[in-house]
This record gives C-alpha cells, sequence and structure tokens, in this order.
C-alpha cells in the first residue's frame, strides 16, 4: 500500500475530527471573507517560506543550523518516514521535546501528513501524558535523548499505560528504542509530499491553562492559527532581520505563535533556541547571536532586571522584550527600559485564542500599566458579573470571548465545555480583566481555581486529587500563595485523619510517587481542623486564599 493514501485527504474535506467543535457557517464565511482564514495550510507555509528565502537560516541551536531550504527537505523526508510507520491523516502524537530544531521539523512533517502533534510540556510526567495519551488514543509518542531526566523510561511507562501508543521516537539515538528522530530525517529519495489536511482541520492540540482536573486539549485549525501567528508578528514588528531568541518551552503558545517562532519564520527571520534562561545563560546568547526580540514570563523578566542591575552585560541588539503569561506588577515592567534597554510589550494571551499586546508606540504608561488590545477587529468581548450579566463599561468583570481564532470548544469534553462556554460561543476565560478608554484591557485577577506559578497554570482541582489519595488525609484545598519571586505558588490546606500535622517533604515524596509534575508540589501547607465553608456549604476558597495572602504577607515582614 502507498505511505499516503488519496481517500483521506478526501475525507478531511468532509468534517472536522471527532470530538472537536466548529465554528458556525455564518461566523466561518465571514472570517475567510475579511481575510484572516486564508485557506493556507501550515504545510504549505512552509513551503512558502523556503521558496521565498531558501538560504537565510530559520534556526540555531548550538553549533546546529538550519536553512529554510534545509527545514522544507527534512519535514518532507520525516512525513514520507512517518507515514511508512503508518501514521496517517487525524492520527494523534505526543510530542514533548525540549527546544530542538527538530521539534519544528517533526510538527511540520505532521502538519504535511495530517497528523495531529499534541504539544505536552517536558515537565509534564507519567500521571499527565497517560491522560493526555489515553484521552487522545495517541499513537506514537516523541520524547528527548536522555537529557537531565530519563524521557524514554517516562515515555515506556506511559506506553504501558496507554495500548493505543504504537511507536516511541526520541530525538537523539537510545538503544533501549527503535527510531530515532534524527535517523526518520536522513534524506532518502524524498520528494514534496503531497498536503494531505486541509486548512480547516485541526493542525495542532495546544493544552490549556488547566482549572478542573487535568489540562483540557485545544484544536487549532490551520487557518485559526496561522492567523494567530501572521497578526502578532505584524504587531511585533518582526520582519528578516530579527533575530528571536526562544527561552521558554517552544511546545508553548507563547514562544510558538504568539508570535514566536512561526512568526518569526512568516516574516523570515531567525529563532535561536535555548533550554536555559537564566539571565547569565540568556544574556550570553542575546550579545553573541545579536538577538533583536525574546519573550519571557514575569518571573524571568524580574531575574535578568535584578542581574543587569549587578553586572555590566550587552545588550544593545536587544528591540522589544515581551512579558506575558501571568501578571506583570508594574514596578517590574517600569525598570525594562531603563535597565535593559529595550522595549517592553506586554502580551495577555491563551491558548484557547485570543491575544492582546501593547502597542511598540503606545506611550509608557499604558505600556507598563496594561496588558494591551486584542489584535482583531473581529475579536468580540464581554466583560460579566457573577451573575453573567454585562458589568458598565470600565468595570472589572470576567472577560468573555468570541472571534476567528478562539475555540468554540474543547476536545472530546461535552460536560465542561458546556461550563466553559456560553451557549453563544463566547469562551469563558475566567480572568477578570476592565478595559480602558482607549480599548486596552487590564488583567485585575482570576475568577477561576487555578494558581499561576510564574506562568506554569496549575490546576487547584487536579492537585487535591493527588493529596486525597494520600492515606493521612481526609481533606485538601488548594489556593495560590503570593510570592514575590513567582507572583504565585500552591498552597494547600489538609486536614488529616489523625490530626497531626503532615510535612511538605512527605507530600512531596508522595506526590513523587504519582509521577506529578514536580512544578505542581505544594510549597506551604497549612494544618487545619474544618475549610471555612460558603452559604452554599461549599469550601470557602476566597478565605482560604485571604488567609494564605496574611501568611504571606506576614512572611514577608518577618524577613
Ligand atoms: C498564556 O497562555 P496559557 O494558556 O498558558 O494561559 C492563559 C492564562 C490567561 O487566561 C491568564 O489567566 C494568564 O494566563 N495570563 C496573564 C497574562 N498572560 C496570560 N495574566 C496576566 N497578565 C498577562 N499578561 O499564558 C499565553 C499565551 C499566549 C501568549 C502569552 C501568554
Amino acid at each position: 500500500m502507498p505511505p499516503f493514501s488519496t481517500q483521506s485527504s478526501v475525507r478531511s474535506r468532509c468534517s472536522l475530527l471527532k470530538g472537536c467543535i466548529p465554528w458556525p457557517a455564518e461566523f466561518a464565511a465571514t472570517y475567510r471573507a475579511k481575510g484572516y482564514w486564508r485557506g493556507e495550510t501550515l504545510g504549505a507555509h512552509l513551503r512558502r517560506w523556503a521558496a521565498e528565502r531558501p538560504s537565510a537560516v530559520a534556526v540555531i541551536a548550538g553549533e546546529e543550523q538550519l536553512t529554510y531550504e534545509d527545514f522544507n527537505g527534512h519535514a518532507d523526508t520525516l512525513a514520507m518516514h512517518l507515514g511508512q510507520l503508518r501514521l496517517r491523516n487525524r492520527d494523534r502524537i505526543l510530542v514533548q521535546l525540549t527546544n530542538s530544531p527538530r521539534f519544528f521539523i517533526l510538527i511540520f512533517a505532521c502538519f504535511r501528513i495530517g497528523v495531529i502533534p499534541i504539544l505536552t510540556l517536558p515537565a509534564h510526567r507519567e500521571s499527565e501524558m497517560a491522560h493526555f495519551a489515553s484521552l487522545s488514543r495517541a499513537s506514537a509518542y516523541v520524547v528527548p535523548a536522555n537529557d537531565r531526566f530519563d524521557y524514554v523510561s517516562l515515555a515506556r511507562g506511559v506506553r504501558q499505560r496507554v495500548p493505543s501508543i504504537r511507536h516511541l521516537i526520541v530525538d537523539g539515538d537510545d538503544e533501549r528504542e527503535l527510531f530515532s528522530l534524527p535517523r526518520l530525517m536522513k534524506p532518502s529519495s524524498s520528494k514534496a509530499i503531497e498536503d494531505q489536511s486541509t486548512a480547516s482541520d485541526v493542525a495542532l492540540f495546544l493544552l490549556s491553562g488547566g482549572t478542573t482536573g487535568y489540562p483540557k486539549l485545544i484544536p487549532r485549525t490551520h487557518n485559526d492559527y496561522s492567523y494567530n501567528f501572521r497578526r502578532s508578528s505584524e504587531i511585533a514588528g518582526f520582519d528578516e532581520s530579527t533575530r528571536y531568541l526562544a527561552v521558554l518551552p517552544v511546545s508553548h503558545n507563547f514562544p510558538l505563535g504568539s508570535p514566536g517562532a512561526l512568526g518569526v519564520f512568516e516574516r523570515g527571520g531567525t529563532v535561536v533556541l535555548s533550554n536555559d534562561p537564566s539571565s547569565q545563560g540568556a544574556f550570553k546568547l542575546i550579545e553573541r547571536q545579536r538577538i533583536t526580540h525574546t519573550s519571557v514570563v514575569p518571573t524571568i523578566a524580574l531575574r535578568w532586571i535584578e542581574s543587569a542591575e549587578t553586572r555590566r552585560t550587552d545588550l544593545s541588539s536587544l528591540r522589544v522584550l515581551q512579558v506575558g503569561g501571568a501578571r506583570l506588577a508594574e514596578e517590574v515592567a517600569r525598570k525594562v527600559r531603563p535597565v535593559l534597554g529595550c522595549r517592553l510589550q506586554q502580551v495577555f494571551g491563551m491558548a484557547e485564542g485570543l491575544l492582546n499586546y501593547t502597542q511598540l508606540d503606545d506611550d509608557e504608561e499604558t505600556i507598563v500599566s496594561s496588558q494591551g488590545l486584542p489584535i482583531c477587529p473581529d475579536d468580540e468581548l464581554r466583560f460579566v458579573n457573577e451573575e453573567g450579566e454585562e458589568v458598565p463599561s470600565g468595570s472589572p468583570g470576567e472577560l468573555l470571548v468570541r472571534g476567528p481564532y478562539t475555540i468554540r470548544g474543547y476536545y472530546q469534553a461535552p460536560e465542561h465545555n458546556a461550563r466553559a462556554f456560553t451557549p453563544d460561543g463566547f469562551y469563558r476565560s475566567g480572568d477578570v480583566v476592565r478595559r480602558l478608554p482607549t480599548g486596552h484591557l487590564v488583567v485585575e485577577g482570576r475568577a477561576k481555581d487555578m494558581i499561576n506559578r510564574g506562568g506554569e497554570k496549575i490546576s487547584a482541582v487536579d492537585v487535591e486529587n493527588h493529596l486525597l489519595a494520600h492515606p493521612r488525609i481526609r481533606d485538601a484545598a488548594v489556593v495560590a500563595i503570593p510570592d514575590r519571586e513567582f507572583g504565585e505558588r500552591v498552597c494547600v490546606f489538609i486536614i488529616t485523619r489523625d490530626g497531626a500535622p503532615l510535612g511538605l517533604p512527605e507530600i512531596g515524596a508522595f506526590l513523587s510517587t504519582r509521577q506529578v509534575a514536580k512544578f505542581m508540589y505544594p510549597e506551604r501547607v497549612e494544618l487545619v481542623d474544618a475549610f471555612p465553608l460558603t452559604n452554599v456549604g461549599k469550601v470557602d476558597k476566597k478565605s482560604l486564599r485571604q488567609i494564605a495572602a496574611k501568611i504571606s504577607l506576614d512572611r514577608e515582614q518577618t524577613e
């Protein structure tokens, strides 16, 4: 049988992947008519980029360099070999790579044959990975070769639990596994692969910040994700001279497509990859590679500023520092230009879609005190109170959104979708936001039950569920505790069966046996006899958050 059947490409023109919710036809027609959706698949994007500037360098990682032409050729070769592994249009694969040029070659190979990569983070562990695998019935799982962590063992554990995984593919050589990503990219008689998908198909899955239970899978189509990074790259001022440093994991929407690496490729610039966000590592690369743009979360921005205040560094090439993922304190924002010598661009985005950027020519006050303007004139924003009623203009309310690159539902999650979206298709962001008269948004806080640890989103319910499995824990309530370094950390209030305390080391040891990602571990534990309750008898998280805030304040005062 030939590696690519034409049948599958015909089928893909009929309907979206089962379990995904499409945009209603009249909205889709408008988004096409207005040019937001251009009908170009992501695989075709790469072909265009390679034709436009074949010998320009697309990616640099250490000593490795990849031109646009090589990038395109390797993607074709890999696509062919993945086809030979019987990976087909609409099959799902788990991608858990650190920042490596092969991450990009892999996802574009997938886009071409219609295989849908699920972009997980390097920090995820067996518990989360097994969940993604079984929910998506993934056919393959791609991991780094032994890094500081043994990803091959992790993947083997997941494969044992989820039999749909037929292949483990390692980015490097590992004697335990058959398939090596570099070898699957070695040129053979590859020729241009015919695109197996259409632009309205799902191209990739991003992960949600996660509020109830495990992160949800977010289906992004070729059309909508293309708009996401094309429009963003305009706003960020990317062009062929852009040299973008990626220090955040590129499987996250911010460094991937907001505008991120894909935004750089669209404009013909160069992406420099690193896995080291420390100021030392990053400053060295910025200087050596003459980096013009980069994006970080607030905790990293703060560390860079503190380091630049005390150490002489040459950051003269840096034009724009984008900061997003969590709230950037205004005092920190004010220091970006004087200390780092570049412009600040605040980015308030979400994997579900909506993106906001401060404009490069906004006045300094707006840049430091707001989280920017939505990128599309057809982003429809509503601000509502707890009853779902519209709040007066300019007052804070929960932000609801609908638009050409904001999803209408998570993958295979009908019950959750009924809560997370309004009946007319607005996504309930869970963020409490107000709009300034200029249209800029200010993020005030969050209505959702989630901890944002320096940009890592942690579901309170998820951590609670793990803790409830501990033999000595009767009940657990997880909330955010304010923290100077990370913005928030995980704090847990527990009721133990014997009334005796349980320490953080014990909790950590327990979570590690359950293969929970380390960033989700509580960093503060409080023993209580009972939880405060709301009128309807629910655990009153608001007052627990207040107690946690007080603990944090007292601690700061005694320090
Ligand atoms: C980005 O995406 P996610 O999906 O990891 O997290 C989205 C959530 C938002 O709903 C909000 O709660 C928070 O992260 N957030 C911010 C923020 N940017 C994101 N909160 C305050 N200020 C900001 N600037 O985090 C993301 C996706 C694309 C670009 C940038 C960030």
